[in-house]
């Protein structure tokens, strides 16, 4: 039997949009929906068009399409990710997705991720500046700071912000988390970030972890 993961996976990768509509509503009335499996399904269907994108199987206009629908998607179903809260206010977050990326779904699947967690969430937005982060960093005093990049040629302004903020002498009072498709373990290490985590569900152990387990 195909189950709504399934259904949503491959709407998503047939940049079907009427199906979607059907299953943003679907989502929202079936009995304990799994979070996890539900981002899981629409990054790997996004996934999917990102390579038939890059094969011109698809075209911008495609991309933009898809892009537009699952944000939506994905704001619909905030309540879901609220359900997880754990209780207790904790520590402040400070993310956005860097300076020249206006990729932001996976950024803000992580922000609901950690609020539900128990962080208070200061997002952002897109195309967020290293000057930015910094004022921002130095206005809310966060705990942790999480950047996203899903570009090649953007994921560099993430080690510009990281240099920013130890300029302005802002670095020790943070553990930087860093995530997004241009961005590897490897590549985080080098920009001097604490963590990676390939996706929203290990972000909140990872930075949990950084924290003493709180
Ligand atoms: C949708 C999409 C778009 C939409 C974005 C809409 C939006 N509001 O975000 C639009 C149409 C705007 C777009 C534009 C472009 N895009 Co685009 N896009 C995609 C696509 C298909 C999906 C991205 C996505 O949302 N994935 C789903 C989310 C849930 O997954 P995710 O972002 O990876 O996030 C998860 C993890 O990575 C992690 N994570 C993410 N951020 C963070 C942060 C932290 C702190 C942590 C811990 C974890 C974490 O957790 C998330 C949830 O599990 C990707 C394909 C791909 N493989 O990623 C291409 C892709 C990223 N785009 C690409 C390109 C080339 C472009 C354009 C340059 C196209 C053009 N010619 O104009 C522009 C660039 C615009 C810009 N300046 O940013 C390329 C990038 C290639 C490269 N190596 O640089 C890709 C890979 C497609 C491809 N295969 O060619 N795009």
């Amino acid at each position: 039997m195909v189950n709504i993961y399934q259904e949503l996976r491959e709407a998503v990768t047939k940049i079907d949009t009427d199906k979607l509509s059907e299953l943003k509503e679907k989502v929202l009335k079936t009995p304990n929906i799994d979070v996890d499996k539900l981002v899981e399904s629409i990054r790997s269907g996004l996934e999917e068009v990102g390579v038939k994108f890059e094969s011109g199987e698809y075209y911008l206009a495609e991309l933009i399409l898809i892009g537009t629908e699952v944000s939506e998607a994905v704001q619909k179903w905030k309540p879901l990710f609220e359900k997880r809260e754990t209780g207790k206010k904790m520590k402040k977050a400070v993310i956005g997705t860097v300076e020249g990326d206006i990729h932001d779904i996976g950024k803000n699947i992580v922000g609901m991720m950690l609020a539900s967690s128990g962080f208070e969430v200061v997002d952002l937005g897109n195309d967020v500046t290293p000057e930015n982060f910094v004022q921002a960093v130095r206005k809310n005093k966060p705990a942790i700071v999480g950047m996203s990049a899903l570009l090649s040629t953007t994921r560099d302004n993430i080690k510009r912000t990281i240099d920013a903020l130890k300029e302005n002498r802002l670095r020790e009072n943070v553990k930087i988390i860093v995530g997004g498709a241009a961005v590897d373990e490897d590549f985080a290490k080098a920009a001097g970030a604490d963590g990676f985590a390939t996706n929203a569900a290990d972000a909140v152990p990872l930075v949990k972890d950084l924290l003493g387990g709180i």
